[in-house]
């Protein structure tokens, strides 16, 4: 399912990600954009929600060293989302969508147009991988 270009495209996309800035920053941002999240996180305060932003973004890591089998990759962090953390699936395209601004923001012209639709569509792997386990 995936061209030989794209794979290489998620590869460079992602080597070129700093994991420590990008996490804390897309997760800061789905938290002040879509305040509601905040309840997920609300017993830790700010210094989880960066430390969960890395935690995040290194488990991403998984999906892209996993491009052919994301949906076994991450079937149990989505049964963990689902059953114990009680996180709406809705969350992780929320939060996909604000990696996307960014990533975007971080890279300038590097992010072509084709480079980005490529990313989203991974990102849209994962949210539906992270998603699965939801019924
Ligand atoms: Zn999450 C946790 C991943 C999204 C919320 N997470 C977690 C972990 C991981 C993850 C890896 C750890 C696990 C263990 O411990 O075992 N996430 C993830 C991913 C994503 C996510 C990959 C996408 C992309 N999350 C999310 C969202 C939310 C969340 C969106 C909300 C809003 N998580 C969460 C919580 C937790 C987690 C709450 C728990 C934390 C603690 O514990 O501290």
């Amino acid at each position: 399912e995936w061209s030989d270009s794209e794979r290489s495209t998620i590869a460079s996309v992602w080597g070129k990600i700093n994991v420590d800035e990008i996490g804390p920053q897309a997760l800061a941002r789905v938290l002040i954009v879509y305040p509601w999240t905040q309840r997920y996180f609300g017993a830790f305060g700010n210094l989880s929600s960066a430390t969960h932003g890395r935690t995040v973004l290194n488990a991403l890591d998984k999906a892209v060293k996993n491009l052919d089998n994301i949906k076994g990759t991450y079937s149990e962090l989505s049964q963990l989302h689902c059953d114990k953390l009680n996180v709406d699936p809705d969350n992780f395209r929320l939060l996909a969508d604000c990696l996307t601004i960014v990533v975007a923001s971080a890279f300038g012209s590097a992010l072509s147009p084709a480079v980005q639709a490529t990313w989203q569509k991974f990102l849209s792997v994962v949210v539906a991988a992270l998603s699965s386990r939801y019924f």
